[in-house]
């Protein structure tokens, strides 16, 4: 019964999230890859447009439109001065930096264009789903505005179905990229400021009354239970709902009540999700004339101590750092992406990744509860936000809202991160609190976290102690002796101390190489230099008791404006353990071993 209540409070408080959180009529449509949807992937027509002309021009105001409304000239007299159809085009998902080179750098508004028919049915509702687009969107669906959407790595829909037209319906959407002091992340980010539809925008087709969302996962501190909630939208009240899930031959009918909302909880004997076992179940629900299917896993994390228990065993995260980033350039997105990044994971032996600093792509979610790997899942909450402003406060509690409604059913995330490296001070421990209060409030099955730093309490202790520390459920902290701080060998005289009980993530470590850059182990920017760090750090990790995990930095070299060394950085951080072309650096192969030592010891 108690927890009934508190699902239903977490779902009355989402709603609300999803409410404020712009001009979404209908809050997120879940799971949008089970459902009946046409891709809208593929060119659109751009227009670049640096000094927002596209809204209106000052000789001529007001002039009532902009290029939203994609306005032919009927006459000799009409003067129009934007085409469309005969500009630019770039492909969708896709950033615009790397689709061009004179848009590299480019921070500013792109208008894109999409042009559909779609054949109208009875009794369904039509709506437009965006992936995730950086920045900022304005949405227009045949000049009408649709809405807003601010945050550029969660998903985001629109409901079409009274302006959609049999033919010639245009989708025009402003993208700006441009960087605010106020927004979230800040101005300033160690990665490169991708704009454009990065993801996938899709036409989703569904019933009258659908099935618009469900949170299906074990209840807390159990292994045989599952709890959580169904929600309807169109005519919701004191409906049936299916869920289904053949292979455990479990059918259980829930009723909305009068908002469409129904509590779910039956028992359910389940093989666990696990790396070592990634089981996924086909769960459907249905009610009425609509359907969705999903693909599920099963399992509990919790802690102890400084444990962390995976289905109730106590388990260490092996893992890496990655950001969403292409092994082909630019953004990530998609299978084939998901698939690379998180095979040369595997093959370094991880069995956990820190998907830093933002939500990655769902494929990115998906791929890693199919091949089983854990997930840190983080908001870009990074360095210094405007801790004293409520808008960007409003602004990061709804991205961490949106994130976790995309992926509350999925087994792979096993931790929400609410921050990176952000300086302790009271008005940000009140804003991560409220972000850290709001997640339990929304998801009570998972672990909370933030990279946080540590300082030197005497020059060879180095102590884990931030305040924020009480709120989380796992301590994450960044660390960079050897790197920023000091020399390799500065790692061997270093004790740890860390107050809480509670267990540690070293969640960054590393240095820079530039792959095939050889010399002495003392010389910066070489791969022995990465490598010697490599076996520094992991000589003291292993002497922290309270250790449960890492993920070093990083993965891949990945591009960052804040680089610019010439022959060696060019623009890129490099840190990866695989170059931005997929060779594997010296250092690769020393936490390969580390970590094939660790698998072989049980852990
Ligand atoms: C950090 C940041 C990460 C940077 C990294 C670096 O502490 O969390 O975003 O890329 O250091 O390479 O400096």
């Amino acid at each position: 019964m108690v927890i009934n209540k508190l699902l239903f409070v977490s779902v009355l408080i989402l709603t609300l999230a999803l409410s404020i959180a712009g001009q979404q009529s209908a809050g997120l449509i879940n799971n949008t890859a089970g459902r009946q949807a046409t891709s809208l992937s593929g060119r659109w027509q751009i227009i670049i447009d640096p000094y927002e002309t596209g809204y209106y021009d000052y000789r001529y105001e007001p002039r009532g439109d902009g290029y939203f409304k994609n306005t032919k000239p009927a006459s000799p007299s009409d003067l129009v001065e934007y085409d469309f159809d005969s500009s630019q085009q770039l492909l969708v998902p896709g950033d615009w930096n790397s689709q061009d080179d004179k848009l590299l750098f480019y921070e500013g508004t792109i208008w894109y264009k999409k042009s559909f028919n779609y054949q109208k049915k009875d009794r369904t509702r039509l709506f437009v789903y965006f992936g995730g687009a950086n920045y900022l969107a304005d949405v227009y669906l045949n000049g009408q505005k649709l809405g807003r959407h601010e945050g550029g790595f969660t998903p985001f829909n629109f409901e079409i179905t009274s302006l959609v037209k049999e033919k010639d319906n245009f989708l025009v959407v402003k993208v700006d990229n441009k960087r605010r002091r106020d927004a979230v992340p800040t101005l300033n980010t160690d990665w490169w400021n991708y704009g454009g539809l990065t993801r996938e925008v899709k036409l989703v087709e569904v019933a009258d009354t659908f099935v618009q969302d469900y949170f299906l996962q074990l209840k807390k501190g159990s292994l045989n239970e599952i709890a959580g909630w169904v929600k309807l939208n169109g005519n919701v009240a004191n409906q049936t709902v299916d869920i289904e899930i053949p292979e455990a031959k479990i059918k259980q009918s829930v009723t909305t009540d009068a908002n469409g909302y129904a509590p779910v909880s039956f028992k359910a004997n389940l093989d666990l999700w696990s790396p070592a076992s990634p089981k996924l179940y086909e769960v459907k629900i249905t009610s009425g004339g609509d359907a969705v299917t999903d693909r599920i896993g099963f399992r509990s994390i919790e802690t102890k101590g400084t444990d962390i228990l995976l289905n109730g065993k106590p388990i260490f995260l092996r893992g890496i750092s990655i950001h969403e980033e292409s092994p082909r350039g630019g953004r990530a997105y998609g299978e084939d992406d998901a698939r690379t990044l998180l095979t040369w994971a595997k093959e370094l032996g991880c069995n956990f990744v820190r998907l830093a600093h933002y939500p990655h792509n769902e494929s990115m979610i998906r791929m890693a509860d199919e091949m089983g790997v854990m997930v840190w899942s983080e908001i870009p909450v990074y360095w210094t936000i405007l801790w004293d402003n409520a808008e960007t406060f409003e602004n990061a509690r709804n991205q961490l809202g949106e994130s976790i409604s995309r992926d509350k059913n999925k087994a792979s995330v096993i931790l929400w991160s609410v921050a990176n490296e952000t300086p302790v001070g009271d008005a940000r421990l009140k804003f991560l609190k409220g972000l850290i209060d709001y997640t339990r409030s929304l998801d009570s099955t998972r672990l909370l976290t933030a990279a946080n730093e540590r300082h030197y309490e005497n020059p060879a202790t180095q102590v884990v102690d931030d305040p924020l520390g009480a709120y989380l459920d796992v301590l994450g902290c960044n660390e960079y002796v050897g790197w920023y701080d000091g020399i390799p060998a500065k790692a061997d005289g270093l004790t740890w101390k860390v107050t809480l009980n509670k267990p540690l993530i070293i969640s960054e470590f590393g240095a820079d190489a530039l792959f095939g850059n050889h010399g002495d182990k003392n010389a910066r920017w070489t791969e022995e230099y990465q490598k010697d760090l490599y076996e520094h750090q992991i000589a003291m990790l292993r002497k922290i008791p309270a250790l449960r995990g890492m993920s070093p930095w990083i993965l891949t070299d990945f591009r960052s404006p804040r680089r610019p060394l010439p022959g060696i950085q060019d623009f890129y951080n490099r840190k990866g353990l695989i170059s931005s072309r997929g060779e594997r650096k010296q250092a690769f192969f020393v936490l390969q071993s580390y970590y094939r030592e660790l698998i072989k010891s049980g852990k």
